[in-house]
């Protein structure tokens, strides 16, 4: 009499694993999938939105971006080392298209009490204090011409490897 009752039990376990627990969650799957929006227009358009980081390794992430003309560009620069800013800072400098980059670079190495950015510097369009590693900036600016625009980390001896090029379209 055991033996057929533990027969039982184990049936009865199998029908209800069976039957029972896949139903639902199918049932909630397809509830889920429904109730997922539709992918809708990309935020290009309002965007121009830029997370730009550089570590230890003194490289910048991303070397090419690309942003619309006459739109508030917001860019944050986030310093993902650990190093600090004497030894390691980061910042950002948007310079004119056509600018040297490595005279610029040269004159910027005396402008250490301005993030290193000469104050009289007419190349520079937008840029960031020097971080520490761990810190971050933001900063907002509006290109509204069309072109190439170099960027730069201007602290000593980056700009060679730490460059890149914001795209205006
Ligand atoms: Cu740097």
């Amino acid at each position: 009499m055991k033996r057929v009752f533990s027969f039982a039990a184990v049936l009865f376990l199998l029908a209800a694993c069976g039957n029972e627990t896949p139903a639902p969650t199918n049932h909630d799957n397809h509830k889920a999938q429904e109730s997922t929006p539709a992918p809708s227009t990309p935020a290009v358009t309002s965007g121009n939105a830029i997370v730009l980081n550089g570590g230890d390794d003194m490289k910048f992430d991303q070397t090419a971006i690309t942003v619309i003309a006459n739109e508030v560009v917001k860019l944050t620069l986030n310093h993902t080392g650990k190093m600090s800013k004497e030894a390691m800072g980061h910042n950002f400098v948007l310079l004119k298209p056509g600018t040297d980059i490595n005279k610029f670079a040269t004159e910027a190495i005396a402008a250490k009490d301005n993030d290193y950015v000469p104050t009289n510097a007419a190349a520079v369009l937008a840029h960031t204090k020097v971080l520490s590693g761990g810190e971050s900036d933001s900063i907002e600016f509006t290109i509204t011409e069309k072109g190439e625009y170099p960027f730069i980390c201007s602290f000593p001896g980056h700009s060679a490897i730490m460059q890149g090029v914001i795209t205006v379209k």
